[in-house]
């Protein structure tokens, strides 16, 4: 009986043991994870360095946020969840906002956050960092799953990717609680435990029906219109959507991440006669684009109402139909199967739209370049956003397999009309709610995900919100080069305060030289006051590789309220008096 009890720790020391470190680095390997953006803390620090000594890539971020935002547009980038890690309650909060951008935006991601001790969390004891982070997270993702027990990881690993993404793509949070790492299991059964994953997001065939209803719709059209958005870019179907929108000979408009799945340069672009096209068409065909704000809800003056026109939409979220308008010839699949089931029913004799129709666009589209072109080549001191971004459209003409990310308001809006993309995946902007803050976790996330050169072209005020992570750049030497279009403000660094001492809400220090910040962290800093300069500082970035930040100095009275969007501020009924 003794020598039975002296033998049994004897045996449990000999057996070989895992734990949830080891599992959940395990279980994120045998899914092909190979990068972890996020920010180190109580209870992640030890497995973020596990992590990285395992051979994961493991990016650390000055702020969750930014972190989250490098993941989101990973998984956009790569069809692959993208990984945030962060600590419990304030970690978690901050990388809850990207959590909600990507699920917003249908781009795969996971948030894990260490969290403190269920028990002392549920009865609301005061834990470290007390916060019942899964119930939070809830609504404001696509899932959210909490794993207690080592033996689970493996399970819940696997419901976080595929709820990531099969059908719409979103974001998942993975509730991470602190015991859970340091829970022991023998080894065999850890492993046994782990899931790899197949087949997470499976093809989704349309219905034959669904296809021939869409192919009569699209042959009963005298002016008919493609809209592309970042769903039909997301979904890596280049070849057969480019297919498609050849051999039928439609013009196509592509949403702003959907620029460059064919040239913006292509002869049946339309997305410089956007007006025209999408007040003029009769039937439209939308691949992987919703018709919430960013297409005016599908209706009214900018449709060109009170005419009616036909949708075909393409989608794999059957929700999605009749969201704000009737559609005609709804089509639920992946796009890759939808467009190749329509390539096939096209067959050989497609009779191309009505020459007038193609022939209307193009005339608009090559007006609407003409009146541009001047202004591009302006060489104003103060720079104005055209003489800036007349140069830098040339830089990127040269670089077709450059990533530019973008944001701001005139920073944004002009950016995305005056440069042209070429290749699929290459432009990555503030998406479905016009956030301010993505533009250095996607300016790092497209550098190591891609390994291309990265072009970011921030407002000021936008570049503010993730500012900090130039740091984060230079640490891991990453080519990158930011433009700050610096107009000393919100829209514009021109507003007065009247009332009192305090400067006006939009307006940021006159003058200031965010160039120098870079130089802090070892980084390359210009300050360019002509679009010489400018074209000089970004050329030498793009070929160096190495880490830039480029102070363009605007006119402070360049730019409108909210650029192209001034309309959506509320006005009051009493103003109008
Ligand atoms: O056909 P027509 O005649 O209509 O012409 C169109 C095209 O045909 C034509 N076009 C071309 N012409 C010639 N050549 C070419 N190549 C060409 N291409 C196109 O040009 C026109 C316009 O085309 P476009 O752009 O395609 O069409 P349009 O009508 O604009 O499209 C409508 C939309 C809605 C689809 C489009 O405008 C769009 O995608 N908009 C997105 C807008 C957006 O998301 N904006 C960001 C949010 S604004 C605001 O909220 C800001 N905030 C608040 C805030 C936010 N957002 N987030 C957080 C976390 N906190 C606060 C803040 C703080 S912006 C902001 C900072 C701003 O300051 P910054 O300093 O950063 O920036 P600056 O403004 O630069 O100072
Ligand atoms: P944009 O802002 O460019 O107009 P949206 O984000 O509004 O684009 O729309 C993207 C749409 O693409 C979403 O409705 C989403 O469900 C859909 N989508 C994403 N991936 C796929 C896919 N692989 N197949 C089909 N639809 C997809
Ligand atoms: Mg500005």
């Amino acid at each position: 009986m003794a020598e039975a009890a002296m033998k049994a720790p004897m045996a449990e020391a000999e057996r070989e043991l895992t734990d949830g470190f080891h599992l959940i680095i395990d279980a994120l390997k045998l899914n092909g994870v190979k990068t972890i953006y996020g920010v180190p803390g109580i209870p992640i620090t030890d497995f973020g360095r596990m992590a990285q000594a395992s051979g994961i890539r493991v990016l650390s971020f000055r702020h969750e946020q930014n972190a989250g935002y490098a993941a989101s547009i990973a998984g956009f980038l790569t069809k692959q969840p993208g990984i945030c890690l962060t600590v419990s309650a304030p970690g978690f909060l901050n990388g809850l906002t990207a959590l909600a951008h990507a699920t917003t935006n249908c781009f795969p991601m996971i948030l894990m956050s260490g969290s403190s001790e269920r028990e002392i969390v549920d009865l609301q004891q005061g834990d470290y960092e007390e916060m019942d982070q899964l119930a939070i997270a809830k609504p404001l993702c696509k899932a959210a799953f909490r794993v207690l027990h080592a033996a689970d990881i493996g399970t819940g690993l696997a419901r976080a990717i595929r709820a990531a993404l099969s059908g719409r793509p979103g974001g998942v949070y993975l509730d991470l609680p602190a015991k859970l790492f340091g829970q022991v299991m023998d080894a065999e059964a850890g492993k046994k435990s782990l899931v790899k994953v197949i087949d997470p997001a499976p093809a989704q065939i349309p219905a034959p029906d669904a296809v021939k209803r869409a192919l009569d719709v699209l042959k009963s059209a005298k002016k008919p219109l493609i809209i592309l958005g970042k769903g039909a870019a997301y979904a890596q179907a280049d070849a057969d959507i480019k297919a498609l929108v050849e051999k039928t000979g439609i013009p196509f408009l592509p949403m702003s991440m959907g620029k460059g799945l064919l040239p913006d340069t292509h002869p049946q672009c339309a997305g410089a006669a956007r007006s025209t096209v999408l007040a003029q068409s009769d039937v439209v065909m939308l691949i992987g684009a919703r018709l919430n704000w960013l297409l005016s809800h599908g209706k009214g003056k900018s449709w060109g109402e009170p005419h009616s026109k036909k949708f075909i939409q393409i989608d794999i979220e059957p929700k999605e139909m009749d969201s704000n308008v009737e559609i005609a010839a709804p089509l639920v699949g992946d796009i890759g199967s939808c467009v190749s089931a329509l390539l096939h029913g096209l067959g050989g004799h497609w009779t191309a739209p009505p020459a007038d129709w193609v022939k209307a666009v193009a005339s608009k589209r090559d007006e609407n370049v003409a009146k541009m072109a001047p202004r591009l080549m302006n060489n104003n001191n103060p720079m104005d956003y055209h003489g800036a971004l007349g140069v830098l459209r040339t830089i990127v003409k040269e670089r077709p397999d450059a990533i530019l990310v973008n944001e701001g308001a005139n920073a944004l809006d002009l950016t995305r009309g005056i440069i042209d993309m070429y290749q699929p995946r290459k432009r990555l902007d503030v998406g479905t709610w016009g956030v301010m803050g993505v533009g250095m976790g996607y300016a790092i996330a497209a550098a190591i995900e891609t390994g291309k050169p990265v072009l970011a072209i921030e407002g000021d005020s936008a570049f503010g919100f993730s500012g900090m992570e130039i740091e984060t750049i230079c640490r891991y030497n990453l080519p990158v080069c930011v433009v700050i279009f610096n107009n000393d403000g919100i829209y514009r660094g021109t507003d007065v305060n009247t009332s009192n001492a305090d400067p006006a809400t939009t307006v940021f220090v006159k003058g200031a030289r965010y160039d120098k910040m870079i130089e802090a962290f070892g980084g390359v800093g210009v300050n360019a006051t002509t679009p010489d300069e400018l074209k000089r500082a970004v050329n030498a970035a793009m070929d160096s590789g190495k880490p830039t930040l480029v102070n363009a100095v605007l006119d402070p009275a360049a730019g409108s309220e909210s650029g192209r969007i001034g309309n959506l501020n509320p006005q009051s009924a009493l103003k109008k008096k």
